[in-house]
């Protein structure tokens, strides 16, 4: 194994003073999902893929466990693989599949992208353990990421790119497809995105997946304003911040929403800003997108993938589509 630190700033703590500062206060108040994934954060997301209501998680791996072999061969067995927003690496472990047999059909490079360092450090040991493979770590947002490890590509390499978990879902609509469409330029025909998205289910589920009974998504979302004060010297009041999940039909999104039982003023001297909350006045934290398989697969044709093969499990729960890359960049 050999770990490579391709990005070393801290990109991230710089980001949350301009996202703070961006979004915090537009109407209505919001703050990007990617500042929720500090150490801590990323350690409560992981406690979120453990909870029996959130299915995401268990539903791609049985999939990627299942039906490893026919994705990497619809990728064409890639030379190089690149993660974005790879977490703990345990999706990647499971699609490379046991020690050494991912090395058996040349995958010889792993990229990994992440805004934390606490995923990227430990999917980095996890994937590189005991495997004849470089690993390259990138701190940054995924479109930066995917160039600059797309950007070392060595002459006919062919890569696959993956992009799991749902976290297209955190994208709204056009985002998505602007995102995608950006993807597609930093690969070649040739090349493949595995890519996973969660699946519309029943109202009361979704509220369950992201208002679990034992509090480890209201922990997660609360975290935001916990690192916004250690981090930037804010004054949340946190023990008066409410956690409210809700789906939103008309949109196919459950949205994450920090409320506030109280008035408060809260001033953030490391952004230059205070603010004046109101009691029930809410920042909105996260959307995610869920979508139905034939409406995600317009979307990628429409920015300039053809997908290939997709996989659905049996339950219905999650969707897992390897797109080729079509024509010439
Ligand atoms: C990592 C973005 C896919 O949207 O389901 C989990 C994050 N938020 N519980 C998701 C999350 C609340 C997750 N993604």
């Amino acid at each position: 194994m050999s770990i490579v630190n391709g990005q070393t700033v801290d990109a991230t703590g710089a980001s949350l003073v301009a996202d703070v500062r961006h979004f915090l206060l537009q109407s209505p108040r919001q703050l990007p999902s990617r500042g929720l994934y500090d150490e801590l954060g990323s350690s409560l997301f992981d406690a979120i893929c453990h909870l029996p209501w959130y299915p995401v998680t268990r539903a791609e791996r049985r999939l990627i466990a299942t039906h490893r072999h026919e994705i990497l061969s619809c990728a064409g067995w890639p030379d190089r693989l690149i993660e974005l927003g790879c977490g703990n690496g345990d999706k990647l472990l499971l699609l490379l599949g046991p020690h050494r047999a991912s090395t058996e059909r040349g995958v010889r490079r792993i990229d990994l992208v992440d805004v934390s360092p606490l995923a990227l450090a430990t999917a980095a040991r996890a994937v590189g353990d005991d495997r004849d493979v470089v690993v390259v770590t990138h701190q940054l947002r995924y479109e930066d990421g995917a160039a600059r490890a797309a950007a070392s590509r060595l002459p006919g390499e062919r890569i696959a790119l993956l992009f799991l978990g749902s976290n297209i879902g955190n994208f709204d609509p056009p985002g998505a497809r602007q995102f995608l469409e950006t993807l597609r330029k930093t690969l070649r025909p040739g090349d493949c995105l595995v890519i996973g998205a969660d699946l519309v289910k029943p109202e009361h589920e979704l509220l369950l997946a992201y208002d679990d009974p034992l509090g480890v998504t209201a922990a997660f979302n609360k975290n935001l304003l916990v690192r916004i004060n250690r981090e930037m010297g804010g004054t949340f009041d946190i023990t008066a911040f409410d956690h409210r999940a809700l789906w939103n039909a008309d949109e196919s999104r459950v949205e994450m929403h920090l409320v506030s039982r109280k008035p408060q003023h809260i001033d953030i001297p490391a952004a230059g800003l205070s603010l004046d909350l109101r009691a029930g006045d809410s920042i909105w934290t996260e959307s995610s997108y869920k979508y139905d398989p034939s409406r995600f697969s317009d979307m990628l044709r429409r920015s300039g993938f053809a997908p290939a093969r997709h996989w659905i499990d049996h339950e219905g729960q999650f969707l897992l589509v390897a797109a080729s890359v079509v024509g010439d960049q």
